[in-house]
């Protein structure tokens, strides 16, 4: 199966372990490294623009988005983790292909940090967990495991 990565660049030192710990995962399920693509793009707001991009030139099996959103002190925070989030589900919808939410929304950058590899695990890996899971699932639903073409 082929995986998409993409990862916003804003709060850099977060996402980096974020797709290192997305790109391990699928490594040791199995994922040979050729089938695996990345794709970075500026914040977690642009993240959905590039999922849909990636959906609708197809080939892939899965596409996980990986972010991470961290409070300041103005509502800024709602609109990007908020547009983030409803753009992947709309995109995934769309297509009728698994998009998975690997964007972390925390209030602290050690918030963010304990939940990328360090005591709380690292939410890369799990949202890799995920597009394994969804891909597979998929596969079983519609055997070819492509998403629907429109006509
Ligand atoms: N993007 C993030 O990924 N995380 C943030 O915490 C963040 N904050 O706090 O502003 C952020 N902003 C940028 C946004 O995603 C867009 O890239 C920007 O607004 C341009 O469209």
């Amino acid at each position: 199966m082929r995986f998409a990565l993409v990862v916003s660049t804003f709060n850099r030192q977060i996402t980096e372990r974020l797709l290192e710990g997305a790109k391990d995962c699928l490594g040791q399920h199995g994922v040979r490294q050729s089938d695996i693509g990345v794709f970075k793009c500026p914040g977690a707001f642009e993240l959905p623009q590039v999922a849909n991009l990636l959906a609708a030139k197809g080939g892939w099996d899965a596409i996980v988005c990986l972010g991470a959103v961290i409070r300041g002190e103005t509502p800024h925070f709602d609109y990007v983790a908020g547009q983030a989030a409803a753009g992947i589900q709309e995109t995934a919808l769309k297509h009728g292909l698994p998009v998975v939410f690997g964007v972390l929304t925390t209030n602290t950058v050690e918030q963010a940090e304990v939940r990328a590899g360090g005591p709380r695990g690292n939410k890369g890996w799990d949202a890799a967990v995920a597009a394994i899971e969804m891909a597979s699932l998929f596969r079983t639903i519609r055997p070819k495991g492509r998403a629907v073409k429109k006509r």
